[in-house]
């Protein structure tokens, strides 16, 4: 320090010197670069704060105005180094947040998920509908005895009646005693026999004929069968079961009807039909009142109860709540067709 310094020579040094420090400052790229960096910028030991030490060799009068001059400088660098903290601090915590990221836009793909296929969701469709209607669900065996299948429901051998169903016989006992079941009536007979009146089941199943695979027919194929035991049943209680059936399952435009036909095992016997809403009719399956002979056959006296039966195809059904122009399609097993379902 020499006796001429001026204060305006001070003053100018201390503003290099603020300016120097706020470049370095501003060249600091982390936080940690920053804070290292403050004592030679903030310091005790930095240039400008140095700078104080040489206020008291001015001439007096100058001394306050240098002072004020040193004071500000670094006030300058403290806040633009407080500022560039917080930036610093900021950028590093959107690094981090950004690296921790998890992106939950795009969840990866979800696997494949398999479904019920159409003629089981029909079946357990079914299943509502008449559980709903106060009945209870039955089940019997797909292999069954020639008695429960033909013998029981009043199919003596060699009834012609027989040949109504292309039976696929199991090579089990003696011949022509066992056989994969043509229809779910012999469900009828198991249910009688191992429970008390009154009864309302629907038995719904696999059944099995020697057709040939056609737009409505499969040697595999299912049905729903239907059966109630009571006191006073009539054919009008068998009527009104079928037409509830029909407005609930189809939907109230359609509506149902019985056709004289006949059936070893009930009489009278009917076929009954739906009517869709454009008019036409369709076929669904067979129905009456249950014969005497086979409540007696299942022990029960014919005297005291009475029942009707009805007996219908669940694909049958299913082409034509979804219509299905050809059975055959339901068997392919390609999942394009099946997924529309
Ligand atoms: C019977 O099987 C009687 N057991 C129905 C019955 C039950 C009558 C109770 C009286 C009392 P049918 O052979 O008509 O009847 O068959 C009934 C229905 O099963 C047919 O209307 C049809 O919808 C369906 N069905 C029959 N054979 C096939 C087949 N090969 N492929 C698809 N559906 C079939």
């Amino acid at each position: 320090m020499t006796a001429e310094e001026t204060a305006s020579a001070l003053v100018a040094e201390a503003r290099g010197l603020a300016t120097d420090a706020v470049a370095a400052l501003t060249a600091a790229d982390t936080v940690a670069e920053l804070t290292a960096a403050r004592p030679d910028l903030l310091g005790k030991g930095a240039p400008l704060t140095g700078l104080r030490r040489r206020v008291g060799s001015l001439a007096p009068e100058d001394r306050p105005a240098a002072g004020r001059a040193l004071s500000e400088a670094l006030a300058e660098v403290a806040a633009r180094y407080e500022a560039r903290l917080d930036e610093l601090r900021a950028a590093e915590r959107r690094r981090q947040l950004e690296a921790e990221r998890l992106d939950l836009t795009e969840l990866p793909e979800r696997p494949p998920v398999g479904r019920l296929h159409v003629i089981s969701q029909t079946q357990r469709r079914l299943e509502d509908v008449f559980c709903a209607m106060g009945y209870t669900v039955a089940e019997g065996p797909e292999i069954e005895t020639e008695w429960h299948n033909f013998g029981a429901l009043n199919f003596p051998p060699g009834h012609p009646a027989r040949d109504m169903y292309d039976t696929l016989y199991v090579d089990h006992g003696p011949p022509g005693s066992t056989l994969l079941r043509t229809h779910t009536s012999p469900v009828q007979v198991r249910v009688m026999q191992r429970q008390s009146p009154p009864l309302y089941v629907v038995a719904p199943g696999r059944c099995y004929r020697q057709d040939t695979a056609d737009a409505t027919h499969m040697p595999v194929f299912h049905q729903i069968e239907g059966l109630v035991v009571d006191e006073g049943i009539t054919l009008g209680d068998l009527a009104g079961a079928i037409e509830t059936f029909t407005t609930a399952y189809f939907g109230p435009g359609f509506t149902s009807r019985l056709r004289p036909s006949y059936f070893p095992f009930t009489e009278p016997s009917a076929e009954f039909d739906v009517q869709r809403p454009d008019g036409t009719w369709l076929e669904l399956g067979g129905s009456g009142m249950v014969h005497p002979s086979v409540l007696e056959v299942c022990g029960l006296d014919p005297e005291r109860w009475s029942g009707f039966a009805f007996g219908f195809g669940i694909d049958r059904l299913a082409m034509l709540r979804y219509s299905i122009d050809d059975l055959r399609d339901l068997w392919t097993n390609d999942s394009r067709f099946l997924e529309q379902f």
